[in-house]
């Protein structure tokens, strides 16, 4: 196939190419395309140096799959022109995901959706985590309700939010402080900022809400009640969330760990008397959704469960979920 990376320059862009050589995608042809500021110059892939090319629909309508890590004005912009010119698209901004026609993606939780559809869109980092664990505990318990909070990483806010975590902290310890500040809205580091994306008329941030309008469209529960109080944390990569849910039918801990046990996607570390839990640097790099801390929540009877996951933001939360789904349009094509 022949694949373009849209947004080849970024934290997403540069962990799609990994991700497509690391599960053999079937490239015959890569394409990487970013702003007219990296056009010209040259990028070390599996598959030789690239250079980097502006994007234009004459220059990628001979693509097979276009995977764009871009924002979501220039994916508004550009991404439907592309699936009507041919091409499988698989955009990872916000522009489309709730869009009716468009269908949104976690493979593990609603593969189906893709059908014949040639724009496809993957969701928020912190969605994805969060649905590839509920999904088979709705399956085996149903689910009333959703509370969530998330420790999210720097790298939710691509290459520029680890580069600037990594000033601040260099500059505090090395220099004595102060962390100045732009990608987020306070200094970082050694901080937690309880602000990700903007502030919306019901007082929760768009980021929270994404986790709510997200899960609902995935899951096919639209009046799922759940809510999210989404935190960013000083950590580089992988976005962590403490879950309590109230499922429909009574729920123990060790029904609930079988299930998460066997399901696609998740991996269970929960053996707190060796102190073995989810955490940001053992899910670094890894595929699946660590998800342990698996316990009774008195609040719900019997009914009540609480756990706490970690995943790889830039993997599952990105860059492989969309070639997940790529491998499923190869599959439908
Ligand atoms: C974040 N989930 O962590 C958002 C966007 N990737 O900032």
């Amino acid at each position: 196939m022949r694949v373009g990376v849209i947004g080849a320059t970024g934290a997403v862009g540069k962990e799609l190419v990994e991700v497509l050589a690391k599960r053999r995608f079937p490239v015959t042809e890569l394409c990487l395309f970013a702003s007219t500021r990296s056009a010209g110059t040259k990028q070390k892939t599996p598959w030789g140096e690239i250079t980097i090319e502006a994007y234009s629909l004459e220059a990628a309508r001979n693509l097979d799959l276009a995977l764009l890590a871009v924002s979501g004005d220039f994916a508004k912009a550009h991404a439907r022109a592309l699936a009507e010119a041919g091409v499988a698209v698989v955009d990872n901004s916000s522009a489309f995901r709730l869009e009716q026609d468009v269908p949104l993606v976690v493979p593990e939780v609603n593969a189906a959706a893709i059908g014949n559809h040639r724009l496809i869109a993957n969701p928020n980092c912190t969605t994805a985590i969060l649905v590839v664990a509920l999904e088979p505990l709705r399956q085996a318990f149903g689910l009333r309700r959703v509370i969530v909070s998330t420790y999210q990483a720097a790298s939710g806010a691509g290459a520029e939010g680890m580069a600037e975590l990594e000033r601040e902290t260099r500059r505090v310890l090395l220099e004595g402080g102060p962390a100045g500040h732009e990608v987020f809205a306070h200094p970082l580091a050694f901080n937690v900022i309880p602000q990700i994306d903007s502030f919306q008329p019901n007082a929760y941030t768009r980021e929270e809400m994404k986790v709510a309008w997200e899960s609902r469209k995935i899951m096919g529960l639209p009046d799922l009640l759940i809510s999210c109080t989404a935190v960013r944390i000083p950590t580089f990569r992988v976005h962590a969330e403490a879950v309590t849910i109230e499922t429909e039918r009574p729920v123990t801990p060790e029904a609930a760990r079988a299930v998460l046990a066997k399901a696609a996607g998740v991996k269970v570390v929960d053996d707190p008397a060796a102190q073995l839990y989810p955490m940001p640097i053992t899910a670094t790099g890894q595929d699946d959704v660590e998800a342990g801390r698996i316990r009774a929540n008195p609040v719900f009877g019997d009914c009540g469960l609480d756990l706490f996951l970690c995943g790889d933001q830039l993997l599952k939360g990105a860059a492989l979920n969309a070639v997940q789904i790529a491998e499923r349009l190869r599959l439908a094509g």
